[in-house]
């Protein structure tokens, strides 16, 4: 090779690890699964935290959540340490750097505007010519949001997708479109066949500008991180990827009943518990979206057939994206990975969405990759993060990162036996999530997890490899004490190196003004600019 090879991330958001077709799970994801046939996949590769933001700060920066500080959504990612993450490591080292998609390093409905260009009271500050930098990436368009529960906002607001979306003037007919129920609609939750053409979904949007970043870019160096807002809810595939999955041939989960007395006593409680907010409607938002009503089996057939339909839908892009790199000579000379943010229940143990129960179908997600001595039809099944993913790319393309970094490189493991014991998840819950407070620790080995709060010193623990389903919890059984103090172990053995003071959230995930941006300007904000040259002090350096 006479060149270091070059890097493509790409993400969905939401995706769990079981669905892909490689899985058995009858998810058509023919694209994935040619590249997990042409490359190497982790069959047990968890996310370092279960929602967005946290876990996207940690596979930027290569730390674990309460060092980067996202210990939650809510909470902006430092914009230094955002900066020393691979982003700009790799453009410091001469690469062509680039982010397209929904990045979510800053929180999108904030009290006030923060001056951040994923802010949507701030977007009107950066101008229909602004392309970066941001967190470290030095060419970057992005997709604000990108769930359409608030719909893409009108110019003078919202970023590259949303200024696409609206420029040729027929914005509101396409947000008609979009909230269109096309039949059959059984109510399921947050679940319809959208009458949204995909040619204007932001999936495919994410496709068409990744294939023009990778042709404007096929002559140097480059690192791009490419990242689908979809299969997140609202299940809202458009026509026809709605309808590639039967609902009638969805295999439902075996276990869809709660069984909230075997479990420690913030499940219940994240359930019934209102979201500790002064604001009423603040308050009624999050428990109305972050919970939803028990589903009929019918319902729920329709609602994960819809989901299905998204990844089919992301799969597509990630096939197009693929043969442009063919097309261009370089899939050859890139490392490209498949992955995600953390998964959703999705029905299991009568739970949909996220939040905090550990359970597999929301920690484990897929990752994939190919490239350059990767080999072929690889499985490999220790427990990894994709906290690992900066270390991989820094090994693989000769770049050093900005000091240390919990990240390990999965390299050996790719192109040798290396083997790795266990993978960290962590979490630090404000009640005015779900009522609830919880310093929630998870150590994954490749056949137990224990989940602990840190506060109460209740936990769960399951046998993964004789109870997969996870319906038996072994915490406090005396005949498991010895695994569960080994796995304790485990959980105080993460550096201690938090970031202190924890950064403060600058809002709640959930705080939506009606028109989407009624929320005032901050006076002389129309100045500002995205961090830059101040973004390059890392508490690293
Ligand atoms: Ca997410």
């Amino acid at each position: 090779m006479t060149r270091r090879p070059n890097v493509l991330l790409i993400t969905s958001d939401q995706q769990r690890g079981d669905c892909f077709g490689f899985e058995g799970r009858k998810v058509k994801t023919p694209h994935l699964d040619a590249m997990a046939r042409r490359g190497t996949r982790f069959a047990a590769c968890i996310t370092p935290n279960v929602v967005c933001q946290p876990s996207r700060a940690s596979i930027l920066t290569g730390l674990l959540p309460l060092t980067h500080g996202v210990r939650d959504n809510g909470i902006d990612l430092d914009e230094g340490i955002g900066a020393a993450g691979f982003g700009g490591r790799f453009a410091a080292a001469g690469y062509r750097t680039g982010f397209i998609g929904k990045a979510h390093f800053s929180t999108f409905h904030t009290f006030a505007p923060t001056g951040r260009p994923e802010c949507r009271p701030s977007t009107n500050a950066f101008g229909a010519d602004w392309t970066g930098p941001y967190m470290g990436f030095e060419h970057v368009e992005l997709v604000v949001g990108g769930h359409n529960i608030h719909p893409p906002q009108p110019p003078p607001y919202g970023q590259h997708y949303e200024r696409w979306f609206h420029a040729d003037g027929r914005g509101d007919e396409k947000i008609e479109l979009w909230a269109r129920r096309l039949a059959p609609d059984v109510g399921a939750a947050q679940t319809w066949h959208s009458a949204l053409p995909p040619l204007w979904h932001n999936s495919t949007w994410v496709g068409d500008r990744t294939v023009e970043f990778l042709h404007a870019n096929r002559e140097e160096p480059f690192c791009l991180w490419a990242s689908f807002p979809d299969p997140h809810h609202p299940f809202d595939a458009p026509e026809p990827w709605s309808r590639m999955h039967h609902p009638d041939d969805v295999v439902l989960p075996e276990h869809r009943t709660k069984y909230l007395d075997r479990r420690p006593w913030w499940h219940r409680a994240a359930l019934a518990r209102a979201p500790q907010l002064d604001d009423p409607d603040l308050r009624e938002f999050r428990a109305r979206y972050s919970r939803t009503p028990d589903q009929s089996d019918e319902q729920l057939r329709h609602l994960i057939a819809n989901y299905f339909g998204m990844i089919s839908l992301v799969d597509h892009n990630v096939g197009r994206i693929l043969v442009q790199l063919d097309d261009l000579g370089l899939a050859e000379d890139t490392i490209v990975v498949f992955t995600t943010d953390h998964g959703d229940w999705l029905g299991d143990h009568g739970l949909l969405l996220k939040g905090p129960m550990h359970y597999e179908g929301l920690l484990r997600v897929g990752c994939i990759v190919q490239g350059p001595r990767v080999p072929e039809a690889k499985v490999v099944r220790d427990p990894v993060s994709t906290l690992d993913l900066p270390a991989t790319f820094y090994d693989y393309c000769d770049v050093n990162p900005a000091g240390p970094i919990h990240s390990r490189s999965l390299r050996p493991l790719i192109e040798g036996d290396a083997t790795r014991e266990h993978a960290y998840n962590e979490w630090d819950l404000h009640p005015s999530r779900c009522g609830v407070s919880l310093r929630l620790r998870t150590v994954r080995t490749a056949r137990h997890k224990l989940t602990v709060d840190l506060e109460s010193g209740a936990g769960e623990l399951y046998d993964l490899q004789d109870d997969p389903q996870e319906m038996v919890n072994l915490f406090d059984d005396p005949g498991w004490a010895a695994v569960r103090r080994e796995l304790e172990g485990l959980v105080r053995a993460r550096p201690d190196d938090a970031l202190e003071p924890a950064p403060e959230p600058v809002g709640m995930a959930g705080r939506w003004p009606e028109d989407g941006h009624s929320v005032p300007a901050r006076p002389g904000a129309t100045r500002r600019r995205a961090p830059a040259t101040e973004s390059r002090t890392s508490r690293w350096r």
